[in-house]
């Protein structure tokens, strides 16, 4: 079929041409000229080839095999939960400040010393529609740090919790990251020292995309402009075990005597208020897999965790995704599908696709299966009959899948915590955001820095402070509960105790106050502030604040998402900061220090 074309290949370019002809791709060649004509494209297009075989477990040879089975259960349309039954399962639910919570957080901290962290950082955001890469954005505006540099100071927090003297515990965080968010990820931490990280402690694992389908025979999918390219799209979060896998990494944790791994999103500004006590739940209860999770609003964007047992007797505990668990529930003795129960919420957990696996069982199974994690594939046929697609198709896979191939004898479990303290993402655009149904979380910038500030007065209120009451506002169409606007670096506040341990005596802060601790060793005792204050300090400088702090604040201006005078990151939050006046303090050398205005 390729003719003298053939020639002109390497030995390995050979060995693969014969595996796409042997498994119903010779269209790919039909229209190529005979050699002398475009040899350049084509060896181009042989390194594609190379990169979509290596990039994929098992190779293209694989690829086109699933596919092919895929496209036909889907064309039969196959349940893929055929045999199984649903059912609620249970797991540990956490209240923050019990006496429970505040034994997990100390185990956790404890046990982060011999954690890895991983990033998956690899998405567009294309609900969002933020020019930017996800990971950027601010978490909050007030002071406008953003998720990387939330995500890197929390981890760098636990690494100082654990660091005694000499002997500095170091740890690693992967980022996995994709064609469209690589080189910008990487600029961001160099333009920024990594946010205090060492460059050796984090690594950057590229994902690729995966070929495109354009019929059930699985025929790879030919870019309509350039016959000596492959289109592809992206395969999905779940690739981050292949990668972890063959890069070699988990052998370096595992020989450096680590023993976690936990994997997060891209933009979540609570999350690592529920890390440490997460990871304790791990270690206590021995979790080969532990999944965050929040109660989850029926019909809510996240998936639930669910029991599926099957006739023959098998069980697991997994991740359902939102548009496959209404019909499920429906299919299995639930006529109403995915509806709320009594409680306002819906009976399966929420997925925060937080996961923390337990490293010794993880590579264990990873050598089984290369790291291939259970694939779906979602073609939009065009007529019933399901034999052409609008548009080509690819498999993808999800990171949750992981424990779909784990033998029954896994210890998976999942931690319920509280949404407020857990998970506020950042994924919708303000349009679509505005026509969540009422009293379903909107996941927009909006209400992902509101959610910061919330939960920020939400602890500090349990710690003895009294905080004001919020108020309710309207920004980009979406009415958010409006609190003090209260931030800490997380090396200020990584636990409960340790908020506890700064906060004492008489304090107040008023509904309009803006409060910024970016110190480490800041002791707040009997402050009433009413206004905006902002205390920074070096590590080795130990303040106490306190007093009357009164000025006119910082108060909140509206910003219409359309309105494109105004800078992006601002628009589709919906609002602004007018920064009237504040309190500023500094302390830049060690030593102790009060401040009592
Ligand atoms: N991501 C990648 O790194 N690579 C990819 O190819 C794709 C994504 P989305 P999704 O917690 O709110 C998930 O798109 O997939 C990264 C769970 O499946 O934001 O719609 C991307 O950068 C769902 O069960 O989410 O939904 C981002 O960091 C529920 O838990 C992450 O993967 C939901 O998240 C998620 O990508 C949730």
């Amino acid at each position: 079929i390729l003719g003298n074309n053939f020639d002109l290949l390497s030995p390995q370019q050979q060995e693969l041409a014969k595996v796409l002809i042997e498994n119903g791709q010779t269209h790919l060649f039909r229209d190529w000229p005979a050699p002398g004509v475009d040899d350049d494209d084509k060896k181009a297009f042989f390194d594609q080839i190379i990169r979509l075989d290596s990039s994929y477990p098992g190779g293209l040879e694989a690829y086109i095999r699933n596919a092919k089975r895929l496209l036909a259960d889907s064309k039969a349309g196959k349940n893929p939960f055929d045999g199984f039954t649903p059912s609620v399962p249970t797991g540990e639910t956490l209240t923050y400040g019990e006496e429970n919570f505040i034994k997990f957080e100390e185990t956790g901290v404890q046990e982060a010393r011999k954690a890895a962290f991983v990033l998956v950082a690899g998405g567009l955001g294309e609900r969002l529609g933020y020019s930017g890469i996800k990971v950027a954005l601010p978490a909050e505006t007030t002071t406008g740090v953003c998720f990387l540099q939330n995500y890197i100071e929390s981890i760098l927090a636990l690494q100082d919790a654990n660091s005694q003297g000499e002997s500095q515990t170091k740890i690693p965080l992967v980022i996995m990251t994709s064609d469209d968010t690589h080189g910008r990820t990487l600029e961001l931490l160099e333009s920024n020292s990594y946010f205090g990280m060492q460059p050796t402690q984090v690594t950057l694992l590229k994902q690729e995309k995966v070929a495109c389908l354009d019929d059930n025979d699985a025929r790879l999918a030919l870019d309509p402009h350039n016959k000596y390219k492959i289109q592809t799209k992206p395969h999905g979060h779940g690739d981050v075990h292949s990668l972890l896998y063959s890069s070699g990494i988990l052998k370096v944790w595992h020989n450096a005597g680590l023993k976690w791994v936990l994997f997060f999103q891209d933009t979540n500004g609570l999350l690592f208020k529920a890390i440490p006590a997460a990871l304790g739940v791990s270690a206590t209860k021995q979790y080969h897999v532990n999944s965050l999770a929040v109660p989850r609003k029926a019909k809510e964007a996240i998936g639930g965790i669910t029991r599926l047992t099957h006739s023959d007797g098998r069980s697991m505990v997994i991740n359902v995704e939102y548009n496959q668990l209404d019909p499920l529930l429906r299919a299995s003795g639930y006529p109403d599908g995915d509806v709320n129960s009594e409680t306002g919420y819906s009976p399966f957990p929420g997925n925060i696709n937080q996961l923390i696996l337990e490293l010794g069982p993880y590579i264990e199974e990873l050598s089984k299966t290369g790291g291939a994690i259970q694939e779906f594939v979602n073609p939009k046929y065009k007529d019933a009959s399901k034999t052409s697609f609008k548009s080509s198709t690819r498999l993808e896979c999800m990171m949750q899948d992981y424990p779909k191939t784990l033998p029954p004898s896994a210890r998976v479990g999942f931690t319920v915590m509280e949404t407020w303290l857990a998970y506020a993402p950042v994924k919708n655009n303000a349009e679509d955001a505005a026509k969540v149904p009422k009293g379903n979380p909107y996941h927009s910038a909006t209400s992902g820095e509101m959610a910061i500030y919330r939960a920020n007065s939400l602890i500090l209120k349990k710690a003895g402070v009294q905080v004001a009451d919020p108020v309710l506002q309207v920004f980009n169409g979406q009415e958010v509960e409006v609190w003090p606007r209260i931030t800490w670096k997380p090396k200020w506040g990584l636990t409960y105790s340790l908020i506890k341990s700064k906060v004492s005596g008489n304090c107040s802060i008023s509904q309009g106050s803006t409060l910024a601790i970016k110190g480490k060793k800041i002791f707040i005792e009997n402050l009433s502030l009413d206004g905006a204050l902002i205390i920074d300090a070096v590590d080795d400088a130990e303040v106490n604040v306190g007093g009357l702090v009164q000025n006119r604040g910082w108060s909140l201006e509206n910003v219409d998402y359309k309105d494109t005078k105004e800078p992006e990151v601002l628009r589709i939050r919906g609002f602004k900061f007018n920064k009237v006046e504040q309190k500023e303090v500094k302390y830049s050398e060690a030593g102790k220090f009060s401040f009592k205005p």
